[in-house]
């Protein structure tokens, strides 16, 4: 069976508060493994498609704008349930509900500036991810590090 992948962005804020490398920290140190990397300015067009499940929202303006304010680092995780676990280790949508320890707990405050995207479910993780990596992403063996995180 293939292995579980997420699609995990960091926002403009991150990005400009020097916290790319925390984040990618937080899911090297779990023990996931990186298949795809890239910082790039986003643009209204990939917005609107990866946040279309939102455009009645009140707040889906706000949103647009906030992700358009700088360039994002998005970035394709893998490893047994990383959809569900990654989201654990993003926290709360609401940084203030976020527990600490995780990275929106440790990291921000408000809602509309909290730092990182993580998909909600195996689906959308594959539709963001064919929309932010067109071009697909690496597979790869890691044969030394693969036995000491999997039993
Ligand atoms: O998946 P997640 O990012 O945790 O939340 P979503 O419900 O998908 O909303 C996407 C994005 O929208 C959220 O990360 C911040 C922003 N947002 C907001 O600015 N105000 C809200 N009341 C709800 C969400
Ligand atoms: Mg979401």
């Amino acid at each position: 069976m293939a292995e579980e992948r997420t699609y995990i962005m960091v926002k403009p804020d991150g990005v400009e508060r020097g916290l790319v490398g925390e984040i990618i920290k937080r899911f090297e140190s779990k023990g996931y493994k990186l298949v795809a990397l890239q910082l790039l300015p986003t643009s209204r067009e990939l917005l609107n498609e990866h946040y279309c499940d939102l455009k009645d929202k009140p707040f889906f303006p706000k949103l647009i704008n906030y992700m358009l304010s700088g360039p994002v680092v998005g970035m394709v995780w893998e490893g047994k349930d990383i959809v569900k676990t990654g989201r654990r280790l993003l926290g709360e949508t609401d940084p203030l509900k976020s527990a600490p320890g995780t990275i929106r707990g440790d990291y921000c405050i408000d809602v509309g500036k909290n730092l990182c995207h993580g998909s909600d479910s195996v689906e959308s993780a594959q539709r963001e991810i064919s929309l932010w990596f067109p071009n697909g992403v690496l597979s790869w063996e890691r044969h030394n590090v693969h036995k000491l995180i999997y039993e």
